[in-house]
């Protein structure tokens, strides 16, 4: 399970792109946004990094821990 704060989410929009760009790479991520805190959790294969990667790419900035 990997937990990233990402920017920009502002609505259900968002979380579908977010999660789409996602299971692009791995269709079987499971991603659960919460647009209030802005915190998404994800499970995939994929590493933390190629995470804040394709959510960065996406147009949604993950802030650095
Ligand atoms: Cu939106």
């Amino acid at each position: 399970m990997h937990t990233l704060f990402v920017t920009g989410m502002t609505c259900g929009g968002c979380t579908k792109a977010v999660t789409k760009a996602i299971q692009l790479q791995d269709a079987n991520a499971t991603v659960q946004v919460d647009l209030a805190t802005q915190k998404v959790e994800i499970e995939s294969r994929l590493d933390r990094e190629d995470l804040i990667t394709i959510v960065t790419n996406a147009g949604f900035p993950v802030l650095a821990k």
